[in-house]
């Protein structure tokens, strides 16, 4: 038996900064987990959370099996089981129904894993359902919608480029507790206050005064939604005080016209009691942005998941783009990732723009956005009868009972499928709902190459790990499962060759490549490509294609140096491809060839801002937030990180406290017009008069889930009281900040559950 000890590297797949990690291995045990200081990006940063990758793959309640539902009680499956069961279920209903019966919800882990982001795409194609939701549209749905439209590639998400920045505005981001969004940059604190040291300004904009307020040079409270009315505000300010210099870009630009007469009526004074910014101070930020030598602004949940997200999303690149920020160093710039995505490929500077809108959601009409549904929509498309109605659902890596609004119907209208499966790595409260629940690995025994953040990073960069340890006896990799379902959902059963299917996506995604005119493999033989990826398979053969046909790549054979898996293989600790470049005109991919500043779909939403700001509503307003040792929903069951107090509280005001009569610590009983919950109350100087918080996340109050930890302290879960028929219009996404509630102490104590 081996029992020496070995150092081994994984990068943290949790959250979006994507720390390299060291752990001391022997067996199949963890000794100890650090962070990894020879790697090329993160350079030895970790946080709680990576610590307890240990935890996650020891934790006994994590699922090794394939789960079959019998009423109440659950039992352990074979795979030819489960797939023989799923089998029959779709067929039977996909025969009766059609394609659209059946939906699919993608949760936030799919990106966090190499075999579920290049293999889900699979399964979705194969089931050809239009039902498709994801948590992207209670996430980042608006800034990619926004960004899509300006820049013609829902991935050309401009990077605030905070290690050469002077000035740095943030808004509804607490990069030092989520560790950063659509910006991977690990370690953020250290690279802020390098930002501060260097003579740069940090400008913080929250309701609540956050870890990251606090680390700034300025923190200014906002309404909840206020951000679009003070980034106009700021569009105003610069266009009356001639604070305007796109530069380079102006040729290059469509309808800054248009922007200048939108924000004419938007002035500081008409806006500042609206968003609870003094007038003066909008305008002095709008000067100091003009004049800083680089400057960026970023936007994250705060300014997405409320009632004007794609509005605000929009404004924060026309602020860059009228300051002379976009596409240069210090301000926001564009990764050139090594795997090749849309916005490296085809002819640069040329494009198709965005597709969108192709059909609609069959109740409120919403347009589909990159080919999904909002996931405000999922319970109605349940719950309403009809043709296309969901009658069996797939859940991957997701848990929207606890993360999409109204849980309370979602829950209801998940009781009224005829059939539900969730590929999971547990039993929770989503889950509960299937009727067979396919187990994902540890990521211990997955490799991992980041291809979305390595899309969001500071700075180009290729790393891979490979896996710890191998996939245990009786569980199948991610991707095999997703290849088994393609089987299914393509009609050729429970038992399709996956060898044979998985060759043939192989095969096409190399012809499409030979066919491209651009590409660096363009008209090769494909059968000698294939033959040169052997022995690889899946996620890996794919992942080593993509790099070898990528901006870096070694074009097989075509340039010799250029990156490959195998180089990457060598180079454990990654490698650096440098600093991000300027992009543009080469990135844009819009029809016209240019940015499109001022873009229809977008700019009129501008009469409904117009029409909320002149409502002028006070109600108290709840809003979420993020911390340390949660990571959304999911990791409550791991012991390190469950281990302090209580987290799951509502945070309010003190004078807003005083005024409902509401005592430190007792419980108070939130509600909304979509539900209801009872939390103890904290205190906090912290929160902006008038706007209350609760983080979302929690609730694993459900006795059908086996999260054994977890469910000593559930929490309450804030979604049962966001209005799931409240979004922001444009998009579809999901209003999570700002939502309309009333508070009272909660009267029978006595009676209230013992939850946290
Ligand atoms: N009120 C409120 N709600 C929110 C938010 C908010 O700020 N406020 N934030 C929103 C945001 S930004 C997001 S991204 C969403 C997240 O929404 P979801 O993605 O729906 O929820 P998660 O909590 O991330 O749940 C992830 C699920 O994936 C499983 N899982 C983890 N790792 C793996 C794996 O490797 N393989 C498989 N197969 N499964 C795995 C977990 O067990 C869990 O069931 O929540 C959103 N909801
Ligand atoms: N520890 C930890 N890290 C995480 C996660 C986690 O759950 N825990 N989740 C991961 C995921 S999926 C994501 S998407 C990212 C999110 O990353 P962030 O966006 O940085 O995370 P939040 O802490 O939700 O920050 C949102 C901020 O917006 C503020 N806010 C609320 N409403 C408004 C508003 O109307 N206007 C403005 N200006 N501000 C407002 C909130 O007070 C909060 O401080 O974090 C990721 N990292
Ligand atoms: S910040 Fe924490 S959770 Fe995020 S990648 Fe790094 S170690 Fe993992
Ligand atoms: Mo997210």
């Amino acid at each position: 038996m081996v029992t020496s000890e070995a150092k081994r590297l994984r990068i943290c797949p949790f959250c979006e900064a994507a720390c390299g990690l060291e752990l001391t291995v022997s067996e199949r045990d963890v000794h100890t987990v650090r962070g990894d200081k020879d790697d090329q990006f993160s350079q030895g940063y970790l946080c709680p959370k990576g610590v307890a990758i240990q935890d996650l793959d020891s934790d006994p309640d994590r699922l090794r099996a394939p789960m079959m539902r019998n009423g109440d009680s659950w039992r352990k499956a074979t795979w030819n089981e489960a797939f023989d069961a799923i089998d029959r279920n779709l067929t039977r209903i996909s025969s009766q129904h059609g394609r659209d019966a059946t939906g699919l919800y993608l949760g936030n882990p799919v990106v966090h894993n190499t075999a579920l982001t290049l293999y889900v795409p699979v399964l979705r194609k194969a089931l050809g359902t239009r039902n498709v939701f994801t948590a992207s549209s209670v996430d980042q749905i608006p800034k990619q919608l926004a960004v899509g439209l300006m820049f013609g590639n829902a991935l050309s998400i401009p990077i605030p480029d905070i290690d050469r920045s002077k000035y740095l505005l943030i808004l509804g981001a607490n990069p030092l507790v989520s560790n950063g969004s659509l910006l991977t940059a690990p370690d953020i604190g250290r690279r802020l206050e390098q930002l501060r040291q260097r003579g740069g300004k940090l400008v913080v904009i929250d309701p609540r005064r956050t870890k990251t307020a606090q680390a700034a040079d300025e923190h200014h409270f906002i309404r909840p939604g206020g951000d679009a009315c003070f980034l106009l505000a700021i569009v105003h300010t610069l266009i009356a005080e001639n604070l305007t210099s796109p530069g380079r870009l102006l040729p290059l630009t469509n309808g800054i016209e248009q922007v200048e007469e939108l924000a004419r009526t938007f002035s500081p004074e008409a806006v500042s009691s609206h968003c609870g910014i003094n007038a003066n101070m909008i305008r002095r930020i709008a000067r100091e942005l003009a004049a800083a030598d680089s400057a960026a602004v970023y936007g994250r949940i705060g300014t997405c998941t409320q009632q004007f997200g794609t509005l605000a999303s929009w404004l924060v690149e026309v602020i860059h783009l009228l300051t002379g920020n976009l596409d240069r160093p210090g301000g926001v710039m564009f990764p050139t990732a090594a795997h090749g995505p849309g916005n490296t490929k085809g002819i640069a500077g040329v494009g198709r723009g965005l597709r969108i809108g192709r059909w609609k959601s069959r109740v409120r009409g919403y347009s589909e956005i990159f080919g999904e549904l909002p996931v405000a929509c999922l319970a109605e498309e349940i719950e309403t009868p009809g043709d296309g109605r969901i009658r069996a659902l797939f859940t991957i890596a997701g848990n929207p009972l606890l993360s999409a609004p109204n849980s309370t119907r979602m829950s209801r209208a998940f009781e009224s499928l005829e059939f539900m499966v969730s590929l999971d790595i547990y039993l929770n409260e989503t889950t509960r709902h299937a009727d067979v629940i396919l187990p994902g690995l540890s990521p211990l025994e997955n490799g991992h190459y980041d291809f979305i953040f390595s899309q969001l990073s500071v700075r180009n960069h290729a790393r891979y790990s490979s896996p710890l340890f191998d996939v245990p006896n009786g569980q199948l990799s991610e991707w095999e499962i997703l290849l088994r379902l393609t089987g299914i959902a393509s009609g050729q059963g429970s038992r399709a060759d996956t060898t044979a299917l998985d060759d043939a996506i192989m095969r096409k995604l190399i012809q499409r490549e030979a066919n491209e005119a651009t590409s660096s493999v363009h008209g090769r033989d494909s059968e000698e490509i294939l033959a040169a990826l052997h022995p690889r398979r899946g996620p890996w053969r794919m992942t080593d294609f993509m790099l070898r046909t990528g901006p870096y790549g070694d074009g097989f054979g075509a340039c010799a140096e250029g990156l490959s898996l195998t180089k990457l293989e060598r180079s454990p600790h990654g490698i650096d491809l440098g600093p991000l470049q300027p992009r543009i005109p080469q990135l844009l991919r819009t029809r016209s060839g240019k940015i499109e500043l001022a873009p229809e779909q977008i700019t009129q939403d501008i009469d409904r801002l117009k029409q909320h700001l002149a409502a002028g509503n006070r109600s108290m307003v709840l809003i979420g937030r993020r911390e340390l040792r949660s990571n959304n929903s999911w990791m409550h069951n791991l012991k390190r990180l469950a281990a302090g107090r209580s987290r799951c509280t509502l945070q309010i005001n003190p004078t807003d406290a005083v005024r409902l009569g509401l005592n430190d610590c007792e419980r108070a009983t939130v509600s909304s017009r979509v539900g209801l919950v009872e939390i103890p109350v904290e205190l906090t100087d912290d929160m902006f008069p008038g706007v209350v918080s609760i983080p979302h996340g929690w609730g694993h109050d459900d006795s059908a889930a086996t999260l054994r930890i977890a469910q000593v302290r559930p929490g309450v879960n804030s979604n049962r009281l966001a209005d799931d028929e409240v979004v922001d219009v444009v998009s579809g996404n999901a209003v999570l900040c700002g939502i309309p509630v009333t508070i009272a102490r909660t009267k029978n104590r006595e009676a209230a559950p013992a939850a946290t």
